[in-house]
């Protein structure tokens, strides 16, 4: 079976639990893990092989029953960069320009621009965004035009 590395939280949190709900956990993930998902902080990660417009992606991660990802710290962006891949994430301005929401409707609080984004390059409608390829800065997302076809990242919840 293949095993999960459970953040410190979990652990802690799973001295509590009951051996059946211990095991149950350990199933889910490595059911995920077996088809390809990547385990951080609590969720599951699906990386695309191959492209898609942002509402494509959008509609793909709905179909393997997770969203585009959503990134709520410092940490889960980081584990993100450390992908090093051009990917859409759930974020998008296309409802009012410059108010940026995520897939599930909450605002976008933390943000990580990379430097001059978001900036509807040339005057285009970039309105979706996407993890750019500047791997090695913390702030890399980057405004794009939504039908462009990237990579994308779905996220589900354990
Ligand atoms: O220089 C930043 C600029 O780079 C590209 O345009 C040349 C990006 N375009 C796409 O990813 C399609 C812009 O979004 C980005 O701002
Ligand atoms: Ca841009």
């Amino acid at each position: 079976m293949v095993k999960c590395h459970f953040d410190k939280v979990l652990i802690l949190k799973k001295k509590t639990n009951n051996k059946n709900e211990k095991t149950k956990k350990q199933e889910i993930c490595s059911h995920y893990a077996q088809q390809g998902w990547l385990y951080f902080n609590g969720s599951f990660y699906y990386i695309s092989s191959i492209t898609k417009s942002w509402q494509d992606s959008r509609d793909d991660c709905l179909q393997r029953g997770a969203v585009l990802a959503i990134i709520s710290n410092t940490e889960e962006q980081e584990f993100i960069r450390l992908q090093q891949k051009v990917m859409w994430i759930g974020l998008t301005d296309r409802e009012t320009e410059g108010v940026w929401k995520w897939v599930d409707e909450t605002p976008m609080t933390a943000s990580f621009w990379y430097s001059g984004e978001p900036n509807n390059f040339n005057g285009r409608n970039e309105d979706c965004v996407v993890i750019n390829h500047n791997y090695d800065y913390e702030n890399n997302w980057n405004d794009a035009a939504c039908e462009n076809l990237n990579f994308w990242l779905c996220e589900k919840d354990m």
